[in-house]
């Protein structure tokens, strides 16, 4: 019985260390998208590919997240079912769909493993179709409100100079588009026009960096009293110590 217990403890312990890294980096709820500020992005026909879409984007009313309109067609009857992301750079002025990169990922999760859409948290910013569906049909629309991510230009998870990829289930890139300002918005914490120039940083108040979320975990600057932070989502990442490690350890205690 008890042997049986410590062995699949040890399963457990030892595939969750295989699965993923042993720290989790779960993204930040957004609170600062200036009011009013929206975005769009036109997904055009690439190559032999006859997509046609666009994805409309606008700050929540309060601030907390984005409201996207996603609206896709064109799309083949083979080759699905079709994921689309936010990728981390935009489409190059020659239209290779290549040079967007990577997802948006600024809390660097990676790709593996793939999303889990009831822990949206725990997924890539930018995996859209991973937090909210596949496009499954010809003609797809959706929309939903994403809270990790932000039209500040000051936040680690702003968008707004970036692109949208179209794929095939086999990864091949079928449309790509860069996001476009329709408007900046009015309010939220930016100074001045809010145009995507910010530098980042500067945008909060004294409580913590806002630069690099990653930083903030491994103590070199004196701890942040946890009583005195104030809920600033954007400047600290929830770090969480995967359990396995610490699985890991008590089963082999138990053992020896
Ligand atoms: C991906 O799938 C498409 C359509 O099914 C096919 O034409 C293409 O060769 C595939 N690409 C790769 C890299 O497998
Ligand atoms: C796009 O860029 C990739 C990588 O640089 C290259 O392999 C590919 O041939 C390019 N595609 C087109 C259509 O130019
Ligand atoms: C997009 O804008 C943000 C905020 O100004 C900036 O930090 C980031 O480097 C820009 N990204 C690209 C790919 O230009
Ligand atoms: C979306 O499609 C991709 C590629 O086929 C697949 O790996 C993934 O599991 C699909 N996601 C969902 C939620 O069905
Ligand atoms: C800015 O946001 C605050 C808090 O959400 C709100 O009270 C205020 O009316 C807004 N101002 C403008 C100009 O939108
Ligand atoms: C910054 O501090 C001011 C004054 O305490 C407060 O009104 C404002 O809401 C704060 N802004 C943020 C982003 O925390
Ligand atoms: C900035 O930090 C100083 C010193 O810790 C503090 O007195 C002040 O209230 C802080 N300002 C804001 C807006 O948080
Ligand atoms: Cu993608």
């Amino acid at each position: 019985m008890r042997v049986q217990l410590l062995f699949s403890v040890l399963a457990a312990a030892t595939a969750a260390n295989a699965q993923s890294s042993s720290v989790v980096t779960f993204a930040p709820a957004v609170t600062d998208s200036p009011v009013g500020a929206s975005y769009e992005v036109t997904l055009p026909n690439k190559g032999n590919w006859k997509v046609d879409g666009n994805i409309k984007a606008v700050s929540a009313p309060d601030g907390k997240g984005v409201k996207f309109e996603v609206s896709i067609s064109g799309l083949p009857a083979e080759g699905g079912p079709f994921m689309y992301h936010i990728h981390e750079k935009p489409v190059p002025a020659d239209g290779n769909c290549t040079g967007t990169g990577a997802h948006l990922d600024p809390y660097k999760r990676g790709e593996v493993p793939i999303c889990d859409a009831t822990k949206k948290e725990s997924c890539q910013t930018g995996d859209l179709s991973g937090k909210y569906g596949n496009a499954t049909e010809s003609s797809y629309s959706n929309s939903y409100l994403d809270l990790f991510s932000s039209t500040n230009p000051g936040n680690p998870a702003y968008f707004g100079n970036l692109s949208v990829v179209v794929h095939l289930s086999n990864k091949t890139r079928i449309s790509c588009g860069n996001f476009k300002m329709v408007s900046p918005g009015s309010n939220g914490t930016s100074s001045g026009v809010a145009m995507p120039t910010g530098t980042g940083g500067s945008h909060h108040n004294n409580s913590t960096l806002s630069a690099t979320p990653t930083s903030t975990a491994t103590g070199s600057g004196p701890p942040i009293s946890p009583t005195t932070a104030p809920a600033e989502p954007t400047g600290a990442a929830a770090r969480l110590v995967s359990g396995a490690g610490v699985l890991f350890g008590a089963a082999l205690a138990l053992m020896l």
